[in-house]
C-alpha cells in the first residue's frame, strides 16, 4: 500500500484540532504507520517548501511553521497521496470545499491547518526527511478484511 507524509500545522495543534482531524483519518479508514510530535527549524523548513523559499511571503510561512510544535504522521491506504489530497483540499482555506480539511477548519491561505504530500515521488522524499526508519511501522489493523474488498489492498 501506499504512504503519504502529513503534517498538522501549528494552526492545527494551537487551535486544538488535532484529534478532529486524527478522527477523520480514523474514521475514512486510513491507516497511522507513524505519528510523533516535533519542533521544526529553518532548516528542515527551508527542505521542505524550497520550491517557496524565493516567495515573499516565505518568513512569514517559516515562522508560522516554528510558532509551536507541529504533529508529523505517515499514513498508509491505497492511493492514499490522491485520496488524502482531496480529503486536504486546495490551498487556500477560503476556497477549500466544505467537507475537506481545510475548507471545515480554516479560513486562512497560510494557517491553513495541514501539509500533505502532493505526488507519490515527495511523498518517499518527505517520509524520509521527517521520519528515521525504526519509527515507521507497517503494520496492519485486523479490520483490513473491512477496509478494502478482495484484492483492492
Ligand atoms: P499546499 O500546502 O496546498 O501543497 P503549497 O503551494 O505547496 O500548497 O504551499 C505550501 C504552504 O505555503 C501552504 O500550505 C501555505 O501554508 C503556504 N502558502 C502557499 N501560498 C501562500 C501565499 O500566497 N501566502 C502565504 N502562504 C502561502
Ligand atoms: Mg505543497
Amino acid at each position: 500500500m501506499e504512504q503519504t507524509l502529513v503534517l498538522l500545522k501549528p494552526s492545527c495543534v494551537e487551535r486544538g484540532l488535532i484529534g478532529e482531524v486524527i478522527k477523520r483519518i480514523e474514521q475514512r479508514g486510513i491507516i497511522i504507520s507513524a505519528l510523533k510530535m516535533m519542533q521544526l527549524d529553518e532548516k528542515i523548513l527551508r527542505e521542505h517548501y524550497a520550491h517557496l523559499v524565493d516567495k515573499p511571503f516565505f518568513p512569514s510561512l517559516a515562522a508560522s511553521m516554528m510558532a509551536s510544535p507541529v504533529i508529523a504522521m505517515v499514513l498508509k491506504g491505497v492511493k492514499i497521496v490522491e485520496v488524502f489530497r482531496k480529503m486536504t483540499g486546495v490551498t487556500n482555506g477560503r476556497k477549500a470545499e466544505p467537507g475537506t480539511l481545510r475548507g471545515d477548519f480554516c479560513m486562512s491561505g497560510q494557517a491553513n491547518i495541514i501539509h500533505a504530500s502532493d505526488s507519490v515521488e515527495n511523498a518517499k522524499i518527505e517520509i524520509e526527511r521527517f521520519f528515521k526508519p525504526e519509527e515507521i511501522f507497517d503494520y496492519n489493523p485486523c479490520t483490513l478484511p473491512f477496509l478494502y474488498g478482495d484484492g483492492e489492498a
